[in-house]
């Protein structure tokens, strides 16, 4: 029967070539982990953003169709004119436009007498957008429409 017995040890060069190895897999740690820093800050920005404008959508959803903050003589429209609404430091401003939706085709389309008038449909159609930075500026933009009760 044969023991095999080798207690030579590791040369240097074996030595240096696994620190090596140890080396360049750390690094490549350190780098992934960077990146899933950022990632988790751009995550944490864009949720930020995407609930403020989902407040604001709220509000706009909530006040009257007639409202100064719906009026689309006064675009664009700002954060200001809510009050109690606090911009996250990320956040430099919301704002948004409203366009009055109209039908040019000629008739009385909503039975009031006037032909063609800006506001014949009662719908209005809002653009929305958050302005925040994320190691640049960014817009994140939501669009829906509001109709008139009647
Ligand atoms: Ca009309
Ligand atoms: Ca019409």
């Amino acid at each position: 029967m044969t023991i095999l017995k080798n207690d030579r040890g590791f040369t240097l060069i074996e030595v240096l070539i696994a620190m090596l190895v140890l080396a360049i897999g750390i690094l490549a740690l350190n780098t992934m982990q960077t990146s899933s820093i950022q990632g988790n800050t751009t995550a944490n920005k864009l949720t930020t953003a995407s609930t403020l404008a989902g407040n604001v959508y709220e509000r706009l959803l909530n006040v009257s169709y007639d409202d100064s903050t719906m009026d689309p003589a006064t675009n664009p429209h700002s954060d200001t004119e809510f009050t109690g609404l606090q911009l996250p430091s990320h956040i430099s401003s919301v704002s948004w436009n409203v366009t009055e939706w109209t039908n040019t085709d000629g008739t009385d389309n909503d039975g009031d007498g006037v032909t063609d008038e800006s506001d014949e449909l009662n719908i209005k159609a809002v653009t929305l957008n958050v302005n925040y930075s994320d190691r640049r500026a960014k817009t994140l933009t939501i669009s829906f429409y509001k109709s008139e009760m009647l």
